[in-house]
């Protein structure tokens, strides 16, 4: 199994980004081989400032570190440092229709209310099928909300592999069957957006201890008082619920017998601590990690000539099929 992923450096990583997809990524590092990317070439498909990508773009590679990605077992890289990516971008992106780029969510939801929207926004799943099939992944460990992408990158590997001859694996999606989908702590059926205007939506991995209580004091939870997991009747305290066993490891079930019917209350303080307690070591490992940044910095130098040794294997053989000349 090769397994790829990436996180868009647009922001600050939040329990759903831990939850739905980085926990997967951990969980896969000792079985599989492994390559997770910051992915900024993506970011730069909405404006960007660039001190701004430049320090989010460190920070998201500090936290996979943080989160217990371990450099020596997985290859940890910035997708910009790999020229094949928008490379392969290109040549993936003549395959992609406008019709199947136009029917995605994620462009649909991100252009409305534009105008007109970059190139780049409309390609953006081009570029994620390129990121995938540079290194002929096999499974993909993501959030629910990029179940679409993948279906896409499998369509276009195989329309690949029909008119080229069998090149890449058709890669599996991989995802979790809790925490795929953490939602929004002010309204249970969005998602928990990095990109959401209130920062009361989301518990970000950063937030110190008094702002992660005040965040889950605030939450919106559903009438009545039982602590049941129950998504439709009870959508936001089901989230509450599912974020609770995630950080405890606790099942849903003991914590729904635990706190029954006797409040929102003493749940919410629980549940506080046990997400302050899940944070406590990942902040501390991101202060170690921002205290000696020559270390990240060498993870990363690294990973790039990993990630592009891989590539370049890919990149002549797909080079040849299209009928692209062998390079002088
Ligand atoms: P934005 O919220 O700004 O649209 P994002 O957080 O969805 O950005 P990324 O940061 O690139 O986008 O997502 C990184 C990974 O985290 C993806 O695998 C995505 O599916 C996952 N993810 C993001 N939000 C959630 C969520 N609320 N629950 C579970 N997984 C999530
Ligand atoms: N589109 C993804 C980020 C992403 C990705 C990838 C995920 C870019 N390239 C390749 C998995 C594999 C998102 O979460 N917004």
């Amino acid at each position: 199994m090769r397994v790829f992923s990436g996180i868009q450096p647009t922001g600050s990583l939040h329990l759903g980004n831990d939850l739905g997809a980085i926990r997967q990524f951990t969980d896969l590092q000792s079985r599989a081989e492994c390559l997770f990317c910051v992915v900024d070439l993506h970011a730069l498909t909405v404006p960007q400032d660039p001190a701004a990508l430049r320090a989010a773009t460190l920070q998201v590679a500090a936290l996979y570190l943080a989160c217990g990605i371990d450099p020596r077992q997985a290859v940890v890289f910035v997708q910009s440092h790999v020229a094949a990516h928008a490379e392969l971008a290109w040549l993936l992106g003549c395959l992609a229709t406008t019709g199947e780029l136009g029917r995605m969510t994620q462009f649909k939801e991100k252009s409305r209310g534009h105008e007109s929207v970059s190139l780049g926004l409309f390609a953006y799943p081009a570029l994620m099928a390129a990121d995938i099939l540079l290194y002929r992944s096999t499974a993909v460990p993501v959030g629910d909300d990029q179940r679409q992408h993948l279906e896409l990158t499998r369509d276009i590997a195989q329309r690949f592999n029909a008119r080229f001859g069998e090149t890449f694996p058709v890669p599996d999606a991989f995802i979790g069957k809790v925490g795929a989908r953490v939602m929004s702590l002010q309204d249970p059926a969005e998602k928990m957006s990095k990109s959401a205007a209130d920062p009361a939506s989301r518990v970000e991995l950063l937030d110190p201890p008094a702002a992660v209580r005040a965040k889950i004091r605030r939450a919106v939870t559903d009438s009545g008082r039982e602590v049941r997991h129950d998504r439709e009747a009870k959508p936001a305290v089901s989230n509450l619920l599912e974020i609770f066993a995630l950080v405890s490891g606790e099942p849903v079930a003991a914590l729904e017998g635990r706190y029954g019917d006797g409040g929102y209350g003493r749940f919410k303080a629980d549940l506080a601590e046990a997400v302050v307690a899940h944070l406590e070591p990942i902040q501390g490992r991101y202060r170690d990690l921002q205290a000696a940044p020559d270390h990240l910095e060498a993870v990363l130098a690294d990973g790039a000539v990993r990630a592009g040794a891989l590539a370049d294997p890919t990149m002549r053989d797909v080079r040849a099929r299209l009928g692209l000349l062998p390079r002088p």
